[in-house]
């Protein structure tokens, strides 16, 4: 991703560059991917993808796959490697160069006006923390073959628009799949598979406690992983989806405790504590990156708790809807987009 062609993810909260270049593009190849919701913003035009205006080649192993979620104008059942290297050759033995200067342009004036939009608030100090500086810390104090795995939740969604893997297989999501706790426990499997490179699992307060049981597994077979929990206190994201569809109401996914509302979450850095596993508690932002390099090195399992501001959203580069799926502007983007046809 640190590639000057990479536009980083597609899709709901994906990087705006990346959907600016999908919505608008004449025509686009796809090795190996599914179009899933997420990614498709829900499939509704205009927001990540354009078809059938845009013309779409389909490359997959799997013969599933291909027409699964967009008719392609050619499909090609191929394995990845094999076609780009056909592709490349054939492009070489035609002498095709393809002048993509105005394109590569209008990338870089889209980079620039999203680096504009979210960088200041990369720099701003808080308690409790503001999203962005989790995010940049972690990717400062990780090595380039350190492994991020993340689980479910808003989370997830910053760390799809702003997380920059350096390396293949650093950054493991369980994408639309989005089963609570894969972070917590997948990151147990990782360092198991990779033992020299540092493991941080980043999850939600609310995926943790479903799989609690990763701090005993941790300690019995001493694997030394991190967890940085991100703790908003509630199902934010189940929350927010909550405000945006009843008018502003939500129930049962913040976490409160007594008359007063109190928000409530268990001591996770005292149970961990109790499970035998190394922890601290996190509340202002300056503290975090000494706090998650310190656990790196410690090379055993040790447990954050982060608290993080549940006030703060992911900006909104493309859209995700539950069916039925209406047409609705994105906050950030979108302006005009040819033959994109509203969703009635
Ligand atoms: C096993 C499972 N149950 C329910 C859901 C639906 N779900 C998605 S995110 C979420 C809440 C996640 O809470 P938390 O981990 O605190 O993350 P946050 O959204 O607050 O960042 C729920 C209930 C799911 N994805 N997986
Ligand atoms: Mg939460």
């Amino acid at each position: 991703m640190t590639d000057p062609l990479s536009l980083g993810f597609i899709g709901r909260n994906g990087a705006f560059p990346a959907n600016e270049a999908g919505r608008r593009s004449d025509v686009v190849i796809a090795i190996g991917g599914r179009f899933d919701d997420r990614s498709a913003s829900s499939w509704m035009p205009g927001y990540s993808w354009n078809f059938p205006h845009t013309k779409l080649i389909h490359v997959d192993v799997d013969p599933a796959e291909l027409g699964r979620n967009y008719p392609p104008d050619l499909g090609i059942l191929a394995d990845a490697r094999t076609f780009l290297r056909q592709l490349l050759a054939e492009l070489e033995r035609r002498g095709a160069r393809p002048s993509t200067k105005e394109w590569l342009a209008d990338i870089a004036k889209w980079r620039a006006e999203w680096e504009t939009f979210v960088r200041p608030n990369f720099d701003i100090h808080a308690s409790p923390m503001r999203p962005e500086r989790v995010v940049a810390d972690c990717q400062a104090v990780m090595p380039p073959d350190g492994i991020i795995c993340c689980d479910v939740g808003v989370s997830h969604n910053w760390y799809m628009q702003f997380w920059n893997a350096r390396q293949p297989q650093c950054m493991l999501n369980s994408w639309g799949f989005s089963g609570m706790g894969f972070g917590a426990s997948g990151a147990l499997g990782a360092k198991l598979a990779a033992p020299d490179r540092p493991v941080v699992a980043v999850t939600g307060d609310g995926c943790f406690t479903m799989v609690p049981h990763v701090l005993c597994t941790a300690v019995e077979y001493d694997i030394p992983v991190v967890w940085v929990i991100w703790n908003n206190f509630g199902w934010v994201s189940i929350r927010d989806i909550q405000l945006g569809m009843f008018g502003g109401r939500e129930y049962g996914t913040m976490f409160h405790q007594g008359a007063n509302k109190k928000p409530f979450n268990p001591d996770f850095a005292a149970w961990a504590r109790a499970a035998g596993v190394e922890a601290l508690t996190v509340t202002k932002s300056e503290d975090f990156r000494g706090a998650l390099e310190h656990a790196i090195k410690a090379n055993k399992p040790f447990l954050l708790d982060v608290h993080v501001d549940a006030e703060v959203r992911p900006p909104s580069t493309g859209a995700w809807e539950l069916p039925p799926t209406p047409y609705k502007e994105p906050v950030f983007g979108q302006r005009f987009i040819p033959d994109a046809a509203p969703v009635k």
